[in-house]
């Protein structure tokens, strides 16, 4: 292995996973995929919950210590209603929350699966009691969409990943810019699933929203690797410039994180870690991730480590396609 392998820098939990559909309050199919965030001193987590149609809505759960004794609402918080919003036909999945301080309140993207294909909604809440809906903001196909906390020039940031008709063309990471959170513009690409037989060739996507350091903004994104078996989803870092987040300057080359542990690669989909939501508490990094699409599980890692590894990974300010070459 070289300097810039890294495959223990997240810790399971031994005692994973910390929440499935046998703790629900009402019968579920699978809960997974769980946006997290910090409120009223406790952890919350947005699970997505399906349900035995296929469909799936998002529901609160909430603990002291964001490991142990959840308090699952009873009720879900956020529910398709395709009578008023026809984009949630077949339901809505997996949320990313992002505190947006100068609106005190927390933005919600989400996927809504539309009949023309999935595609990222947006939902603002200051309790996590209401919501509201501000509908779609990209067309489909589109997914895995998180905000940035703060404007950059005076605009809103989204990463998000639009899938091209053509799947030979790759599906990536793009960076769009809005005045008002509901009118987006300005894209670029900005990070590229690599080719062949990379771990994370032809489809990435975003997990947590973007989280801010000194250095840069630390990005935790999937890679998918096609197999005879099926899919390997596994994980990368990357860093954006802090004024510029157009700007990639760090990529991990290998995985630091995949499935492993066997709630990892059994389940409605084997072999699949995806975490939605990271919290950092002091200078440990807590990742909520959905197992093989059937529960949630955390893994935690030292800041500090993590951003000195992504630092020591190769410069990519200048160059977008270096793998190529
Ligand atoms: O089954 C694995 C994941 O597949 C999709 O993710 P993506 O479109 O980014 O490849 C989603 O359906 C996700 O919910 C699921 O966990």
């Amino acid at each position: 292995m070289n300097q810039n392998s890294k495959h223990d820098l997240f810790r399971r939990y031994p005692d994973n996973p910390i929440l499935t559909v046998e703790d629900w309050p009402y019968k579920a199919n699978s809960v997974f995929n769980a946006a997290a965030a910090e409120v009223g001193g406790k952890i919350l987590l947005l699970a997505r919950v399906e349900d035995f149609r296929g469909m799936s809505h998002l529901t609160v759960a909430r603990s002291d210590d964001g490991i142990n004794n959840w308090q699952i609402e009873k009720m879900p918080f956020l529910k398709p209603e395709p009578e008023k919003y026809p984009e949630e036909l077949w339901g809505i999945e997996d949320p990313r929350i992002t505190r947006l301080e100068e609106l005190n309140k927390w933005a919600i993207c989400y996927t809504a699966y539309s009949k023309g294909g999935p595609l990222v909604s947006l939902a603002m809440t200051s309790d996590f009691k209401s919501f509201e809906r501000m509908g779609p903001v990209m067309p489909p196909e589109d997914k895995d969409a998180a905000l940035f906390p703060v404007k950059f020039n005076g605009l809103w940031a989204m990463l998000h990943r639009p899938v091209p008709k053509s799947a030979m063309l790759g599906a990536h990471i793009w960076l769009s810019f809005s005045p008002n959170l509901k009118h987006w513009g300005e894209h670029h690409e900005i990070i590229q699933a690599r080719e062949g037989g990379w771990w994370d060739a032809n489809k990435i996507g975003l997990c947590a929203p973007p989280m801010q350091t000194k250095e840069g903004w630390l990005i935790l994104y999937h890679g998918v690797r096609t197999t005879a078996s099926g899919s390997i989803y596994r994980l990368g870092l990357a860093l954006l410039d802090l004024e510029n987040p157009a700007k990639v300057i760090r990529r991990t080359d290998e995985w630091i994180f995949g499935p492993k542990a066997h709630y990892e690669r059994e389940g409605d989909v084997d072999d699949v870690v995806f975490p939605c939501g990271w919290i950092k508490k002091k200078d440990t990094v807590f990742i909520y991730y959905g197992a093989a699409d059937s529960r949630i599980c955390v893994a935690t890692a030292d800041f500090n480590e993590l951003v000195d590894f992504v630092l020591s990974c190769p410069d990519h300010s200048n160059c977008s396609d270096w793998w190529k070459s």
